[in-house]
């Protein structure tokens, strides 16, 4: 099939899980054209079957906003057109949903017909999207795309709860490549992280509020009166330099890493004992299942879509958003040499339900019905 993919090209969930989704299906011989206004992070390799155009999105003295929306539409219009594209696959509703229909109705005028799949990532859902100042543009474009995906059963209920929203939408879970995570073998790295044995925490994100990154620093200062620890902090955001207060005035900075954004993030996480998302709303948490394909039992929160991948007391535990009290009690117990092994290999084998082999022929059927039906 000819699928042109829409997606941000950044380090965030949705566009990680939109390029590795393009190129497992190019490595399955479809032929995949990424729609972005840049290269895609996770596009670390081109075969003949990926292909990229990027989005120009020309200003003006005028133009306070440039406008991104119609340059992203009409530069879908120019790639559906000039590639025979078969149907468009676009991952978070906003702005791409509604650009996509605005495609199609151009490209209908030339008689044209492509069909739309949105995936909805959570975010554009559960923060952004039910916003009035987006919501009604959110709502139309959902029910207007010919096909509609979400990540976690938890995001279909939250986009049935929170819009209009009358269109079916398929669960299709997001998934993992466990060629890349795995477990490396990286003993000189974690000695020269962990020279006395210490334990090693990881949280990765985005460094947004939602994602308490407070509360892994606090759960960390517990842990660490209790056994030696280090925590590694992977990503960047607006929260970041808040935290690192935090860190000073809690007098734990010197235990602490920042790595900022990574792109072998398998790397940190094959040498990591745990791995703390203690986030308010989370629909899926794909980096807690990177982790989990790396062997690392996860310590979350019960929120959002969390509880469809972490299995409470099976590959980690789950608390209430803010319990950092549960939360450091449950990392404890986790920690105890007695407990680990098991959680490491629980949260490998949990993974394996997630293996990109399992999902992709799901995202495969899903096209193939919404090119029938069209
Ligand atoms: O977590 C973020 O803030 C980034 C966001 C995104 O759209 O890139 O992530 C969302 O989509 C990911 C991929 O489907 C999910 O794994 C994350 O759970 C989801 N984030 C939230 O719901 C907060």
């Amino acid at each position: 099939m000819k699928i042109g993919i829409v997606c941000y090209p950044t380090f965030g969930g949705s566009g990680v899980v939109a390029t590795e989704l393009g190129k497992a299906l190019a490595k399955n011989g479809h032929k995949i054209h990424f729609i972005t206004y840049s290269q895609p992070t996770r596009l670390d390799f081109f075969n003949e079957n990926l292909f990229y155009h990027e989005v120009d999105i020309r200003t003006y003295p005028l133009f306070q906003y440039p406008p991104y929306e119609l340059a992203l539409a009409s530069k879908m219009v120019d790639v559906v057109k000039h590639e025979h594209l078969e149907l468009l696959h676009v991952h978070y509703a906003i702005p791409h949903a509604s650009a996509a229909y605005m495609a199609k109705q151009i490209l209908n005028t030339q008689n044209l017909d492509i069909p739309v799949i949105t995936t909805l990532h959570g975010t554009d859902i559960t923060l952004v999207g039910k916003d009035p100042s987006y919501e009604p543009v959110v709502t139309f474009s959902i029910n207007q795309s010919d096909g509609v995906t979400a990540v976690s059963e938890d995001l279909k209920n939250d986009t049935y709860q929170h819009f209009d929203v009358t269109k079916e939408i398929a669960v299709i879970p997001n998934f993992i490549d466990l060629d890349r995570f795995k477990r490396q073998k990286k003993d000189h790295f974690k000695k020269a992280i962990c020279p006395h044995g210490e334990k090693l925490i990881v949280h990765t994100s985005n460094f947004r509020k939602v994602k308490r990154v407070d509360d892994v620093i606090k759960i960390f200062c517990h842990i660490q009166r209790k056994m030696p620890a280090k925590l590694l902090l992977v990503g960047d955001g607006p929260e970041r330099t808040n935290i690192e207060n935090l860190c000073r005035e809690l007098d734990i900075y010197d235990n602490t890493r920042f790595l900022g954004k990574l792109d072998a993030v398998e790397e940190v996480l094959s040498v990591a004992d745990l791995f703390v998302m203690p986030s308010e709303k989370e629909s899926f948490g794909l980096a807690a299942l990177e982790a989990m394909a790396c062997q690392v039992p996860i310590i979350s929160t019960n929120a959002g879509g969390l509880p469809e991948l972490n299995v409470n007391g099976v590959t980690g535990f789950l608390s209430t958003p803010g319990d950092v009290e549960d939360m450091t009690k449950n990392a404890l117990y986790i920690l105890d040499e007695k407990n680990l092994p098991t959680f490491k290999a629980n949260a490998l084998e949990r993974a394996k339900d997630f293996d990109v082999t399992a999902v992709l022929p799901r995202y495969e059927e899903y096209y193939q019905e919404i090119v029938n039906q069209n």
